[in-house]
């Protein structure tokens, strides 16, 4: 019989680097490894909170280029010493956090060919750089440039039909436009921009590695539908960009091999490396959605709602996105950046554990008898909010149980709204996240959206996403397809036997409030 094989996924999110690494012996495949790294914990030398550098412009977020890179260093010492058997890696991909670019100058190519193994990754890496900090997702400060890309292609539905979104702020092309127009020697000494994850990948081949639709749908600036740079969104955006973007393959392309620094410095094999991926794009296959129909919401550091589309349904003017899915197909997602976030800070606001916020959920009335809350606690990217501030509507701040119920309500139902655009009828929910812990948030979930919620235990659903890709890629790769539906039937299951269902008078109740929570929403909006 012959030896299991393994198959590594790396995830490189906003505030870790986690691993997931699977076995597939024959028939037999499972998980034998998770770990992760917490950059805050780990590498308190790069000064980061949350993994972000700290700024006096509450608008601009940046990290570090150089922490991901030493992240990627530490994770390899620790699988070398994991008592796995590193001989039996047949490929690793991996998973990035969307739209973060990273900045090298001309020497990078060579230098990514003669990494040196006695010395730390970062010493080789920081003589690449061209830009020292990398802006990430979480980065706001680019309207002006936005407003300044759309109008160049003919305006925002013209952008969002080729390109799968509207611009936004956090997209890589508004980043690399203010870059050039803030730091024009800077631009002009950078030879290319990679995406985190096409950064990383680079790192472990050995040689400028491509990116896949899936993360190149997240710049607006890759053409949805070929798959290739839209020149004009790529001239909007910065003069002479196009030569120094990586080159898009698809998601299931082997880029290279892990190269000799890996080798020599942890005894790795020059295994596969699949093309990496957005986090997204890989967490849709790590929470099992390979069909349309069912919907996943991320209750992470942001939330998200996200499922499989088989057309490029795009929400032309609107609040979404199109991405490629690693099936090939598309997905579609709508991101939240108060989510976690808005709930802690109601915790802590009044002093409670996360069992007193259940408890307060579960005291409250479903409908919170009208009262609305919008929590804008950070500017928020749907809907589109500059500047921060929570609205309350018939509701008091000393009211505890209550503002625990209005947070909860308020997302949900904005959730619900605005991925409408997707038209997915949605039976089913697949749940996840650091907040999927909590069946308070889950039941209100369910009768908002009127479906069913099963939960996922997949803290790691990006980095396992990274693994089906490699596994799926490798046996591509060795003429032996496996379908997708069989790849994510084996590793992906519920945590219970029955989900949380809705209650239909509940149902009813937020169908009217859904509307009460968008007039307020509105509002909002235009008072500004
Ligand atoms: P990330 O986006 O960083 O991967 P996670 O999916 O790990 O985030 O989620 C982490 C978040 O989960 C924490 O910030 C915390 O607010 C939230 N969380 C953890 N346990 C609970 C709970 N019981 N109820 C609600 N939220 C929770
Ligand atoms: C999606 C987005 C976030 C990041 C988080 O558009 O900005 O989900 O990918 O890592």
């Amino acid at each position: 019989m012959s030896r299991p094989s393994l198959y590594i996924g790396l995830d490189s999110s906003t505030q870790s680097l986690s691993a997931v690494v699977i076995e597939v012996h024959g028939e037999e495949r499972r998980v034998v490894l998770q770990t992760s790294i917490l950059f805050d914990e780990v590498l308190p030398q790069y000064g980061t909170r949350h993994g972000v550098l700290p700024q006096t412009d509450p608008a601009v977020a940046v990290s570090s280029p150089l922490m991901w890179a030493e992240a990627l260093d530490v994770m390899m010492e620790r699988l070398a010493h994991s008592g796995l058997d590193l001989g039996r890696i047949a490929a690793i991909s991996g998973s990035a956090q969307q739209h973060g670019s990273v900045y090298l100058n001309a020497s990078a190519g060579a230098r990514l060919e003669r990494l040196d193994s006695t010395r730390p990754l970062v010493d080789s890496v920081a003589p690449m750089l061209s830009r020292p900090v990398a802006p990430v997702w979480l980065d706001s400060s680019t309207s002006a440039e936005c407003q300044q890309i759309a109008a160049a292609v003919g305006g925002q539905r013209t952008l969002a039909t080729h390109t799968g979104s509207r611009a936004f702020e956090r997209f890589t092309a508004a980043q690399i436009r203010r870059f050039h127009l803030m730091d024009p020697e800077g631009y002009a000494g950078t030879d290319r921009v990679h995406l985190v994850s096409s950064f990383l990948a680079s790192l472990l081949i050995g040689r400028h590695s491509p990116l896949d639709p899936g993360d190149g749908s997240g710049m607006n600036l890759m053409d949805i539908a070929s798959h290739e740079w839209w020149q004009p969104a790529v001239d909007a955006a910065a003069p002479g960009l196009h030569a120094k973007l990586p080159s898009i393959v698809p998601a299931h392309a082997v880029v290279g091999t892990v190269s000799a620094f890996w080798q020599d410095r942890y005894g790795l094999p020059p295994a596969k490396v699949v093309v990496w991926s957005g986090d997204n794009p890989c967490s849709l296959v790590g929470v099992g959605l390979v069909r349309e129909g069912r919907i996943a919401i991320s209750l992470g550091t942001s939330d998200t709602v996200f499922g499989l589309m088989n057309d490029p349904r795009v929400d032309a003017a609107g609040v979404g996105h199109v991405f490629g899915a690693p099936t090939g197909d598309f997905m579609g997602l709508t991101c939240f950046s108060n989510g976690s976030l808005a709930r802690e800070r109601v915790r802590d606001a009044y002093g409670m554990t996360w069992s007193d916020f259940a408890r307060a959920l579960a005291l409250t009335p479903p409908g919170n008898e009208g009262r609305i809350m919008l929590p804008w606690f950070e500017p928020e990217i749907t809907p589109f909010v500059a500047r921060p501030g929570v609205r309350r509507f018939g509701i008091s701040p000393d009211d505890a149980a209550g503002n625990v119920r209005a947070v909860v309500e308020a997302q949900s139902m904005a959730m619900a709204l605005h991925s409408r655009w997707m038209s997915v009828e949605v039976d089913t929910i697949h749940a996840t996240g650091g907040a999927a812990a909590n069946p308070g948030i889950l039941q209100v979930i369910a009768d908002v959206f009127g479906a069913d919620v099963w939960r996922f235990d997949v803290t790691n659903s990006a980095a396992l996403g990274a693994a089906l890709r490699a596994l799926h890629a490798d046996h591509l790769h060795h003429n032996d397809p496996i379908e997708w539906d069989d790849i994510v039937s084996r590793f992906v299951r519920p945590l219970d036997t029955i989900p949380i269902t809705p209650d239909p008078r509940c149902n009813e109740i937020y169908r009217s409030l859904t509307n009460v929570y968008t007039a307020c929403e509105r509002q909002a909006l235009s008072i500004g």
